[in-house]
């Protein structure tokens, strides 16, 4: 499909360029990085390069074993060459929303460590303001015993709906890779900065981080239907 070929141009395009023989590199979570991984394992073996991959989420740690790639851990290797990874919107200041896969925790941590931060997506992901196109809401992990306080906390004070994120393959809420709870925030105000938001909801006792990575990415790569690509800096 045209969306699936998008994603597959971004995601080479970004290990084609981002990724060098003894690098140390983040891999991310979602769809979009599986292309990237398989291109990962492509290089390694014809380049015969030496990489170290640190996952993101537990989909990530499988992916790089299953691709036979070396895997890694922030406790051998806590600052990484590059962070590659996916996003479910991206604004026109670089601000992007990450969650939908309910690992933004360890995608933040690991994008963190990294000298960069490369974002691969399809042109569906590419936005003006945060909420235009992804209408499933700002991702917020939160300790669960806390859910019920923090969701009226932050539907008080920012307005907007809050919604405990539910299982689909299993019965209850979703939880994390770190055992939390998710909170999707929906129907936000679409600002223009985020950052005090950010910091203020990230103070609520409870919460442990939101899906707003607000100016860490250095590039994003947006596959086009047409094979083409488009760059944001
Ligand atoms: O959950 C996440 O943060 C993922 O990276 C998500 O933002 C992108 O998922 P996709 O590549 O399947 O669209």
């Amino acid at each position: 499909s045209p969306l699936e070929a998008a994603k597959q141009t971004a995601a080479h395009k970004a290990i084609n360029k981002h990724v060098e023989n003894n690098f140390v590199l983040g891999i991310g979570s979602g769809s979009t990085i599986v292309y990237a991984v398989e291109r990962l394992a492509e290089r390694v073996a014809k380049e015969n390069l030496e990489v170290v991959c640190i996952p993101t989420s537990f989909q990530a740690k499988q992916l790089i074993v299953k691709h036979g790639l070396k895997l890694g851990s922030l406790d051998t290797h806590p600052i990484l060459d590059v962070c590659i990874d996916g996003a479910d919107e991206v604004d026109a200041n670089l601000n992007i929303i990450k969650g939908g896969g309910a690992c933004l925790l360890e995608e933040k941590i690991i994008a963190s460590c990294a000298n960069g931060l490369v974002i691969i997506a399809d042109y569906t992901k590419n936005s003006t303001k945060l909420g235009d196109q992804y209408k499933k809401g700002i991702p917020i992990e939160v300790v669960p015993m806390s859910y019920v306080p923090v969701r009226n906390k932050i539907r008080n004070t920012f307005g907007g709906e809050v919604n405990l994120r539910m299982a689909v393959a299993k019965a209850g809420p979703v939880i994390t890779d770190n055992g939390n709870f998710i909170l999707d925030w929906v129907n936000f105000k679409q600002l223009d900065d985020w950052k005090e938001v950010n910091t203020a909801i990230r103070m609520i006792p409870g919460v442990v981080e939101t899906g707003l990575f607000l100016q860490m990415a250095k590039i994003v790569y947006f596959g086009q239907a047409d094979g083409t690509i488009k760059e944001q800096t």
